[in-house]
This record gives C-alpha cells, structure tokens and sequence, in this order.
C-alpha cells in the first residue's frame, strides 16, 4: 500500500510500523543486513542459546533414517539456507545412494555464494537469491519427472511468524510442491522460561546488539538520527501465546527523525517497539498445523538437550 510513495519498501514498513497507534513495531525480516547476520551467526554459538546446536544433532544423528523414508530420486530445496552448513549431513546421506541435487534459496548473494563454494564437492549445487516461494515454485518447473522434492525449512524461522502466517506459508508451501513431495520442519519446543529468556537475553549482550542494529541499519539506510545509547534491549515470554517477545525500549521521552521513511516519531520514557517474535511449539501443534496445511506427519525427532523437534510432513 506504501510502497509506490516510498524510495523502497523497507522504507514504507519502517514508515508503517513507527506510526502505528497502539503498539510501534517493526518486522524482523530487516535484523539482517551484513552486520545483523554476523550477529545472528554469534548469537547461535552462545552457551544460552541452544537452538543451533540442537538442530544441528538432529539431522546429524537421523539424516540416515530420514533418507530411508524418503526412497527413490530425490531433490533437496532449502528455505533460507544461508551457507548450508546445516545441511551437510543430509546431502552426505543422499550422496551415498545417488548424485545430490540441492537448490539453496535465500535472498543474500554472498551466503548463497559461500554456499556453493562449501558444498559443491558434495553436491550439485544451483542456489537461487529468491524469496521462498518464487524459489520453491523455480525448482518445482525444473524437475524433472519421477524425482521426489525434499523442503528443508530448518532453525525454527516458522516460530518468528506469526501463527496464522505460518500457516497461510505452510499451505502455499503445500500448493507449490506434490503430493509425495516432502518438508522437513524445524522447530524449537516450549522448555523452561528461564531457559528461553537466557537463550534471548545473553548476559554477553549478543542479542541486544542484534536488536539494537535494526535501528543502526535505519540510520544507514533510511538517514534516521537514533541514538542507540537510548534504547534498550527488552524480552518478555508470553505463556498463553508460547512466544519470546523482543522489543526496544525507550530509556528517555525523545523525537526521532527518519528522513526517507518520510518520519518525525516521539517516544515517551518505557515505551517500546515490538521488533520480534520467538514462538514456541508443543508437538502435537506442529501435527495440527501440518494437517491444517495438507501434509501428514510422518516422522518426528526432537533433542533431548535442548528440545527442538525436526519433524518430516509429507504431502497429502
Ligand atoms: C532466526 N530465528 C529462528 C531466531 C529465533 O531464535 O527466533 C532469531 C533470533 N532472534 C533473537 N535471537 C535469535
């Protein structure tokens, strides 16, 4: 709806979301810019934060079991893969039994990139700088007949949408693949609060530079004058909703300027801008929204350290 008056469109959803009445917000899909990434990639080695990790034993332990249930030619797409370096042991899996084709899809060039170049001694690799769905759909015409696809949609990005989001996104997941195609599904479990806002609110202060770069990257690129000093990182876990909520704290009253985003916003002293969600799953959630979606569950392993469940949906 902004866009068009707009230079772009992150420009049209700061504008959207710091004029907002009720709650100011502002969507997390703009964390990562060059140095939001390479934040990210340290908040996933922080002790607190098991998540990475958890994932990463997942497929490392049942990478063999999930290619015996998935017989015949199979081609491997990937959601936000960034490098990929998750994914090696499922390509390994499958380089056993037949030449590994995989399609990285991600909007970074340079991760897509690195991608190639880390694991094209074990694949094919044809990486596409898409969004998900334009790249699903791209690897959907490319296929040939007989070959099965395999969706990997790892690190439980599905938890920062909101549920009904998620849902509409399984579903045209669902519509752009067949049926005996295949999603394996990342997703972090409810576990101990204490646990989940350690994980969010490292004592490092890792995620509060993380949180605090998405106003860094408005000044760089949008010409806004934030003082970061006058903000602060803040988490609060919301039971009924399942959710770690991320937000940015005023410290002082104060005005702020974002010239292309056309923006002249005051903040009063405690109030926030709502930047994230984290949501959490109960397994029988995730048989729901597969369901829901027009898949069926056929197989689910969740880590006993940090509880996170990869969960294998076919496609009805
Ligand atoms: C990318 N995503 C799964 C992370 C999460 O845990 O929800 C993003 C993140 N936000 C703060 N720390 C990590």
């Amino acid at each position: 709806m902004f866009a068009a008056a707009f230079e772009n469109q992150f420009a049209a959803d700061v504008h959207c979301g710091l004029t907002r009445m009720d709650q100011k917000t502002l969507p997390c899909r703009y964390f990562y810019d060059d140095l939001g990434s390479a934040l990210f990639e340290a908040i996933t080695t922080l002790p607190e934060y098991g998540l990475t990790r958890a994932d990463a034993r997942v497929l490392q332990a049942h990478a063999g079991e999930l290619m015996d249930l998935l017989p015949g030619e199979l081609i491997v797409a990937e959601l936000g893969s960034g490098t990929g370096i998750k994914t090696r042991p499922i390509l390994e899996q499958l380089g056993k039994r037949q030449t590994a084709i995989y399609y990285p899809i991600d909007v970074s060039g340079s991760a897509l990139a690195k991608c190639a170049l880390e694991l094209g001694g074990r694949a094919s690799v044809f990486p596409l700088e898409m969004n998900y769905l334009e790249g699903l759909r791209t690897v959907s015409e490319r296929r040939a007949t007989g070959q099965t696809l395999l969706t990997l949609f790892l690190g439980s990005t599905i938890g920062n949408f909101e549920p009904d989001s998620a849902s509409d996104f399984l579903y045209a997941v669902r519509q752009s693949i067949c049926s005996g195609d295949a999603l394996l599904l990342g997703t972090d479990m409810v576990k101990p609060v204490e646990h989940l806002i350690a994980a969010y609110d490292d004592p490092t202060g890792v995620n509060a530079a993380f949180n605090l770069n998405l106003l860094g990257r408005i000044n760089r690129e949008l010409h806004g004058n934030f003082d970061l000093r006058r903000f602060e990182h803040l988490i609060r876990y919301a039971p009924d909703a399942q959710r770690i909520e991320m937000h940015l704290r005023s410290r002082v009253d104060q005005t702020v300027r974002v010239k292309k985003a056309r923006l002249v916003v005051d903040f009063a002293m405690g109030e926030t801008i709502w930047t994230e969600s984290c949501h959490k799953f109960h397994p029988e959630q995730i048989c729901e929204m597969a369901r829901t979606a027009g898949f069926h569950l056929e197989a689910q392993w969740v880590d006993q350290e940090w509880p996170f469940a990869e969960s294998l949906l076919v496609a009805v």
